[in-house]
């Protein structure tokens, strides 16, 4: 069975555990639970598997391993039944790589870093290096990537076009972890908060 190496309510693994949801695939793979605040994906096994030492990563039954999120969900999206979320034509595919690596840089990675960076984070013994400058500046990329992805959902009803990709999932994750970090997502944003609520309201979105 596929395995999938995670600690569970971490933003980067929630992705793949929504992709999962969307294509009603949960039960099709074992999850194994690498404690991140104790530091055990420093740990030389895991490093061995993922050399990046992050969550989330998946092992196959031969053995590969598939680290990065984008990477984890292509793989499941094409070896799963289910809706198909990172596209089908060459257009689609292409634009939902575009949006989901703008939904990273511009929210999720940008939340990580001021998280990183500019609080506790997941304090001294993981967090080797702050710099808070940078975290601040990270905070600043994303509250801009709140305001470019409202205008995004005032052209179209989900982030890539027509119906809901890894690029919903990736903006849907980042959106949870702003607000558990408790950055202000302003009420102007109407397109952006109408979309949350409609997706949050698909099964398995909730928290
Ligand atoms: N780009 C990676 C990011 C993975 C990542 O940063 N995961 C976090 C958990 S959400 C982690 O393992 N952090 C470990 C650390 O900060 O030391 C992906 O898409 O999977």
């Amino acid at each position: 069975m596929l395995k999938i190496y995670e600690f569970q309510g971490f933003p980067n693994p929630e992705r793949v555990r929504l992709a999962l949801a969307e294509k009603r695939a949960l039960d099709l793979v074992t999850f194994v639970s690498v404690n991140v605040p104790a530091g055990e994906h420093r740990d030389a096994a895991f490093l061995a598997k993922n050399p990046s030492g992050a969550v989330p990563a998946l092992e196959l039954d031969d053995g590969t391993v598939i680290a990065e999120c984008t990477a984890i969900t292509e793989y499941l999206d094409h070896a799963l039944p289910g809706p198909r979320l990172t596209g089908e034509t060459a257009k689609e595919r292409a634009i939902i790589h575009m949006m989901q690596r703008r939904a990273e840089q511009r929210l999720l990675d940008a939340a990580t870093s001021y998280f990183h960076h500019a609080t506790a984070g997941l304090g001294p013994a993981i967090e080797r290096y702050q710099n808070a400058a940078w975290g601040e500046h990270q905070k600043a990329v994303a509250l801009d990537g709140l305001r470019y992805f409202n205008g995004v959902l005032a052209e179209t009803p989900f982030v890539a076009g027509g119906a809901l990709s890894m690029a919903d999932i990736t903006v849907f994750a980042a959106l949870r972890f702003i607000s558990v970090l408790g950055l202000p997502v302003s009420d102007d944003y109407r397109h952006l908060h109408a979309w949350n609520k409609a997706v949050a309201a698909r099964p398995g979105f909730s928290s």
